[in-house]
């Protein structure tokens, strides 16, 4: 039986993650961090035979214990200041959360168990607005971050690219474009858009309010995408690899959509307030994921609109 450990085991991907591993055979370990509404903090994990363990990626020694402990085979870095306008508004936090500590986790994994495979969750953001003239972001494609969120994320990028030369570590980055599903957080723009329209639907609420909706995104599935990442840990040899659709929607497409399968006119309802906007805005992302494809097999399952339709009975449900 192979032993993983994840960090960010609490969050949608390590959610679907965990389901996968135990699905495959995997003991489970986790890493949550204290959390002042106790209540909501393990609401995806709580149907999941796994472990939990606290610990805090700004406290190495704890997460040392931890990994010290389950001595995992496989050990997953999913744990981050996820939502990229706020690290415009914490941006030292989200430095030493998502660039600093991933040097601790890999000194660990160095020191203390060299032959486990690491897997760091990289970041369709650290691309900003590079773009590859055929229109598509790819491995090879240069990164110009835009935010704190994605300069720290190159940042652990480069770290786990190092540790992988110089020491042999068996240390790979999935470079994910924007993933979603029913347990995306709601601050998040697809979430945000389907509560709220589904809220107005049954008379819950009178708007919805935005920032930037001209900027174009590439969503996947999170089910999709957690596959991704076990396969990229069980492949032959590390690398780093593009994980995304190929497909790209504005968030006013998006709007629309979404208000039209309520039957509703999205124009009525959508609003705008800059302070839902960037300082600096990441305009378009489209992915070829055709080094996942070759190399690893891996295909997304879901398509954009079966995506759309899961999260909004997802809230028709919930609401009733
Ligand atoms: O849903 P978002 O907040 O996702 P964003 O910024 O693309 O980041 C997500 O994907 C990254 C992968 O590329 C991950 F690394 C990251 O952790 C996260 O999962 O925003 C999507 C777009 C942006 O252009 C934003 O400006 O939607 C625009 N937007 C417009 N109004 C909004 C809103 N975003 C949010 N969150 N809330 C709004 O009201």
């Amino acid at each position: 039986m192979k032993t993983a450990l994840i960090t960010g085991i609490s969050g949608q991907d390590g959610s679907y993650l965990s389901e996968l591993l135990l699905s495959k055979g995997y003991e489970v370990h986790g890493i949550v961090r204290r959390h002042s509404v106790a209540e909501s903090q393990a609401s995806r994990i709580e149907h999941l035979d796994v472990t939990t363990h606290y610990g805090d990626l700004l406290d190495p020694g704890s997460i040392e214990r931890v990994f010290c402990d389950v001595m995992p085979d496989e050990f997953y870095n999913l744990a981050a200041m996820s939502h990229v306008r706020v690290s415009f508004d914490v941006p030292e936090f989200t430095m030493k959360t998502n660039g600093l500590a991933v040097f601790h986790l890999l000194e660990m994994v160095r020191n203390y168990r060299p032959l486990c495979k690491f897997y760091q969750a990289s970041s369709s953001e650290m691309f900003g607005n590079s773009i590859d003239v055929d229109g598509y972001q790819r491995e090879s494609t240069p990164m110009h971050p835009v935010s704190p969120y994605g300069i720290a994320k190159l940042h652990a990028y480069n770290l786990v690219r190092h540790y992988r030369k110089a020491y042999g570590l068996f240390a790979a980055n999935g470079i994910l474009f924007n993933h979603e599903s029913p347990r995306r957080g709601s601050n998040f723009v697809t979430q945000k858009i389907i509560k709220t329209a589904v809220q107005i639907k049954h008379g819950l609420a009178d708007e919805l309010v935005l920032g930037n909706i001209d900027s174009q995104r590439d969503w996947g599935h999170s089910k999709d995408y957690v596959r991704a990442m076990h396969a990229i840990l069980n492949h032959n040899k590390s690398g780093d690899f593009v994980v995304a659709t190929g497909r790209t929607q504005s968030i006013r497409d998006l709007c629309s959509i979404v208000f039209g399968y309520l039957n509703m006119d999205a124009s009525e309802y959508v609003k705008h307030d800059p302070k839902y906007t960037r300082p600096e805005e990441l305009d378009i992302l489209r992915g070829d994921a055709s080094k996942a494809h070759k190399t690893l097999g891996w295909e997304p399952e879901y398509s954009f609109l079966e995506m759309v339709d899961e999260m909004i009975k997802h809230w028709e449900k919930k609401l009733k």
